[in-house]
């Protein structure tokens, strides 16, 4: 199964994975998935929002657990990040079918959409359109980088537009959700467990920063007579780093758009992306604060105009006690429970239904690049925990 999936999207050069929403890479793995859940006789379903889902059982009862992760991924990700869990959700059940294990409710494992949002800026749209957190019209307003607006690139990939938004109904039948994600960090190598369970998401959100100054002539324009949006930026990312420091937090500048993007002309727009995260709200909003602060008079010293936009927000996830101790209750009780930076489709959901996560050791800590790992041993203590938490939940 996890052989058929490597190779889908993943580039020859960088060996990162570039599965971006509503590409052929992305209708590689939405076809992948749709050849695991029928080859498995579960009942394959498509949602208005693009989300795949792979029925085990009634899916008109009102009480299904559902599993399951992404497959799309940042530009050059890792292999792990996303796909982990949903190899591991078919994993889990096949290893629940040797069991001879009996469901007592619905099992759903589910392939949300465009995760995160490398293509279209806004991390999570396919559950956040589930659950009522993105609306139509918000989300027919996202294009990528190319001006391809979202609904124009579903219509190509053969999806109708016009019938995303709320899926309330869909909501209502899941009793649970619970997502196995690789670990994105170091926690369970230094404890040096295979498995632990997720207490809480970080707020984060994602800030544009557009630096307009004056484009000019890069070998005949004094230094004095410049308005140049590329020096205020530069100080911002520095100030950025500098105040999370100060924090705890963690702030990145790691996307940028220049125009006109030439090496002989000075910028007239410098565009910058702010990604900040931390533990607690007012660490965020101190960060984030202190940074357009600094970031305005960075371009008012420079004769440079700037314009700050939140994109996207994402408030503290904790997860509810109430599955996560069903968790620890079923995996055993001195598994370790930690936060994450991370966002992930579990957060979306939290807000709406009993929602869990399980991590699976990392030893490099590092994600969204090629270098992110998780051993073969590891990855198949995470499926048998995940068979155990499905069977605990879902099983006599
Ligand atoms: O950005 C995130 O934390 C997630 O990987 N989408
Ligand atoms: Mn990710
Ligand atoms: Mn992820
Ligand atoms: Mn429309």
């Amino acid at each position: 199964m996890w052989r058929d999936l490597t190779p889908i999207g993943r580039d020859a050069e960088s060996k990162g994975y570039r599965r971006f929403a509503w590409t052929e890479a992305d209708r590689d793995c939405r076809d992948w998935f749709r050849s695991q859940a029928e080859t498995r006789g579960l009942t394959y379903e498509l949602d208005r929002n693009g989300n795949q889902w792979a029925w085990l059982g009634d899916p008109t009862r009102e009480d299904a657990v559902v599993t399951g992760s992404h497959l799309d991924s940042v530009p050059d990700g890792g292999p792990f990040d996303g796909p982990l869990g949903v190899v591991s959700s078919f994993a889990a059940l096949d290893e629940l079918r040797h069991r001879g294990a009996e469901f007592t409710r619905p099992l759903a494992i589910v392939n949300f959409g465009d995760e995160e949002g490398a293509r279209f800026g806004l991390a999570c749209v396919g559950s956040r359109l589930t659950a009522g957190q993105l609306t139509r019209d918000q989300a027919h307003r996202l294009r990528d980088a190319d001006g391809v607006t979202l609904p124009r690139a579903m219509e190509q990939a053969g999806h109708d537009p016009e019938a995303i938004g709320p899926d309330p109904e869909r909501l209502a039948r899941i009793g649970a959700f619970v997502e196995l994600h690789v670990e994105q960090g170091r926690a369970l190598d230094l404890t040096g467990d295979r498995i632990g369970v997720a207490s809480a998401i970080w707020p984060h959100g994602r800030w544009r920063f557009d630096f307009r100054g004056e484009a000019n002539h890069a070998g005949t324009t004094r230094l004095v007579d410049r308005r140049d949006p590329m020096l205020p930026y530069a100080e911002t990312v520095l100030a950025a780093r500098r105040e999370a420091q100060l924090a705890g937090a963690v702030a990145t500048f790691g996307k940028i758009a220049v125009e006109p993007n030439g090496v002989n002309a000075i910028p007239s727009l410098v565009r910058g992306w702010l990604d900040s995260r931390a533990a607690d709200q007012s660490a965020l909003d101190t960060v984030v604060t202190a940074v357009e602060k600094a970031a305005r008079e960075h371009a008012a010293r420079h004769g440079v105009d700037l314009d700050v936009v939140r994109e996207s927000f994402t408030p503290v996830v904790e997860f509810g006690h109430a599955l996560r101790d069903e968790l620890t209750g079923i995996l055993g009780p001195d598994t370790p429970v930690l936060g994450t930076g991370a966002g992930h489709d579990a957060g979306i959901l939290s807000a709406s239904i009993p929602t869990a996560m399980l991590f699976v050791r990392n030893p490099t800590g590092v994600s969204h690049s090629p270098a992110e790992f998780a051993a073969e041993d590891d990855c198949l203590a995470g499926v048998t925990a995940l068979a155990d938490v499905l069977e605990g939940l879902a099983c006599r």
